[in-house]
């Protein structure tokens, strides 16, 4: 039987000490402006409701969902809007909040359509990026931290829906793995 280990990668206090500088510098950034703030869901909203409440300007939020085209287990890749946002972007400064860009097609996808809506600006903040694992081009404006190529679960990641609730980012692997079987 394999069970699931963790080994910590970032603990809650070193989360908060970046969410706290990225606020800042997103602060400065958006000075004197109210950006609308755009979570993705599901895994976005540990990271958003943590950044907003750090933030020094106003600002206002809405959500979407995507979802991939293709049935069964096997995805094209593709992506689409499955729940909308409420909110008109044309003319206003966007801000995208997502928990992590791995092959990239999500956020690549998403500014895609959103940049159609004509906002006066439009940027991606994530609190993690997998750098390795690009499919297609993307760079996010604001990272959390970049780590290497392993599965993370924690602080609104999942795997099959579960781990989302942890404190910490953790490395998810198997006991066996561990053990070297
Ligand atoms: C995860 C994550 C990103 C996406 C990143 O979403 O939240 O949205 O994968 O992957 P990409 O860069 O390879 O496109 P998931 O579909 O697991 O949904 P969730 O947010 O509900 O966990
Ligand atoms: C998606 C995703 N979700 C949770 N943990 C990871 O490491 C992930 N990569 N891409």
């Amino acid at each position: 039987m394999m069970e699931a280990a963790m080994e910590i990668l970032f603990t809650q206090e070193s989360i908060d000490r970046r969410v706290r500088e990225l606020a800042g510098q997103i602060s400065r950034d958006y000075e004197g402006r109210e950006p609308l703030i755009i979570g993705i869901l599901n895994g976005a909203f540990v990271f958003m409701a943590d950044l907003i409440r750090a933030l020094n300007v106003p600002c206002r939020v809405d959500f979407v969902r995507l979802a991939s085209y293709g049935a069964g287990c096997v995805s094209s890749g593709e992506i689409r809007i499955g729940k909308d946002l409420e909110t008109p972007i044309a003319g206003r400064d966007v801000l995208i909040v997502e928990d992590i860009v791995d092959t990239g097609l999500t956020l690549s996808r998403l500014v895609d359509i959103l940049r159609k809506r004509q906002p006066a600006s439009l940027k991606v903040c994530v609190f993690l990026d997998k750098r390795e694992r690009r499919r297609v081009p993307f760079t996010a404006d604001y990272v959390g931290f970049s780590i290497p190529d392993r599965f993370v679960v924690g602080y609104g990641l999942d795997h099959n829906e579960q781990y989302r609730f942890l404190p910490d980012v953790c490395v998810l692997g198997t006991s066996s793995e561990k053990e070297g079987i």
